[in-house]
């Protein structure tokens, strides 16, 4: 055996976030490659008949089609698993379809289903449109609103679903409190943890049931792939990944792009600090720029929600090893000059992207209600705290003074435009 291989077993659940992120989940490799290898197969030929019809029937584990289960993905999955705290995770083609897959899994016509109130737009489409057309319920509440939640359960309730900070407006939901609740109302806890990655926010020591994550962003890391990942109990996992996976979506992870999340994991821990500290930055100075009504990050003193932010964006076992101010990429904010302020300011600049998703080394820009919102009419969007004006933009890793010169220049832009009108 060489050398490499008898530190597969090494139990990586008790060291930091980062040496996590690129050790666990490592399975011995017949040449001791120190990169898993990406197994392209959509099938594995059994020794036997008899061995076959075990692995179908659950009774010998191994992998028998890609569908259900594929070597590279598994090394990513049981990696994951680890930096969520959970006990298993799986792949998925989307975020879309680790979502999608979960609640087709868990729900039947007749249940109902608790939503937070701001949602991204295609989670709002799958509920609304999707589910409601098999008898499916959705209610929708201000989870912030811990009475309005506790009175919206009923005998028909299955699950809790939330975003933390929410897609798009940043509000955050206390996961502790939403999922005490839960739990004693015999409610599955559901938490989308895309915004803030489990370096910043573990779901599951926090009291939920299951974490999804559109790995498409800041897990994979590079804007190079489209992916989801879902983690919680063994018992779930599987649940999902033979019926809602395997026999519902089909949205199967490429084995191609499981090496190119493990790949973006390695670095999650350095991202998200340059991610972090910039978007502190950022804020801090959109805050102080007249040309702006409103910004909504959570690491400002002045958020609402910045209590509970320093709470919550902050695991136990990674609190001791980092250091800086943890809020996240993520900011929205709005312009004294509303919607049309906010196009001029968009269309001028240079460096920052025009461009829907996040956690991207490039900094991107959007406009939610008319991007990643219009599922929602313009009147849901108001039920909903998403406002015509707002402005998402995920701050990126390039110099931090580029993305504030590019910011301002695009704010001075609103004044140039206003005085060539008068
Ligand atoms: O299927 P995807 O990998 O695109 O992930 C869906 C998804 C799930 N949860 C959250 C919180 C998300 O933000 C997303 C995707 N959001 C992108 C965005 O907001 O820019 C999608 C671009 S339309």
């Amino acid at each position: 055996m060489s050398a490499s291989n008898e530190n597969k077993n090494h139990d990586t659940s008790k060291l930091g976030f980062a040496t996590r992120a690129i050790h666990a989940g490592t399975t011995p490799d017949q040449y001791g490659a120190l990169v898993p290898p990406v197994y392209m197969t959509s099938t594995f030929a059994f020794d036997t008949v008899e061995q076959g019809a075990a692995m179908f029937e659950g009774e010998l584990a191994g992998h028998f089609y890609s569908r259900v289960s594929n070597p590279t993905v598994d090394i990513l999955e049981r990696r994951f698993a680890e930096l969520e705290g959970a006990e298993a995770a799986l792949g998925f083609a989307s975020g879309m379809g680790g979502i999608t897959s979960t609640l087709w899994t868990l729900l039947s016509s007749g249940d109902e289903i608790i939503a937070d109130k701001t949602l991204y737009g295609c989670t709002f489409a799958f509920m609304e449109h999707g589910l409601t057309r098999f008898g499916i319920k959705i209610k929708y509440v201000d989870l912030q609103d811990l009475e309005a939640f506790e009175t919206a359960i009923n005998p028909a309730t299955k699950l809790v679903y939330f975003e933390t900070p929410a897609n798009p407006n940043m509000r955050l939901v206390d996961i502790e409190a939403v999922c005490k609740i839960a739990r004693n109302g015999d409610l599955i806890s559901i938490v989308d943890n895309t915004y803030s990655t489990p370096y910043l926010t573990r779901p599951i020591e926090l009291g939920a049931d299951l974490v999804v994550h559109s790995a498409t962003k800041y897990l994979g890391g590079h804007g190079d792939l489209i992916a989801g990942l879902v983690a919680g109990s063994s018992e779930l996992m599987l649940r999902i990944r033979v019926e809602g996976l395997k026999d519902m979506t089909g949205a199967v992870m490429s084995p191609l792009t499981a090496h190119q999340i493990m790949r973006g994991m390695k670095t999650l821990e350095l991202r998200m600090d340059r991610h972090c500290a910039t978007a502190m930055t950022i804020a801090q100075s959109l805050k102080a720029h007249p040309a702006v009504k409103e910004v909504f990050y959570p690491g400002l003193a002045t958020s609402s929600d910045h209590a509970l932010a320093k709470r919550q964006m902050y695991p136990k076992g990674i609190s001791s090893q980092r250091s800086g101010q943890h809020f996240g990429g993520m900011i929205a904010f709005e312009l004294n000059g509303g919607t049309q302020a906010g196009r001029t300011m968009m269309n001028a600049l240079s460096l920052i992207k025009r461009a829907v998703s996040l956690g991207d080394p490039d900094s991107l820009i959007q406009h939610p209600a008319s991007m990643t919102h219009a599922t929602y009419t313009a009147e849901e969007r108001a039920q909903h705290g998403i406002t015509d004006g707002l402005i998402r933009m995920s701050v990126g890793l390039e110099t931090p003074a580029d993305i504030l010169a590019d910011l301002t220049a695009g704010l001075e832009a609103i004044s140039h435009v206003r005085k060539q009108a008068a």
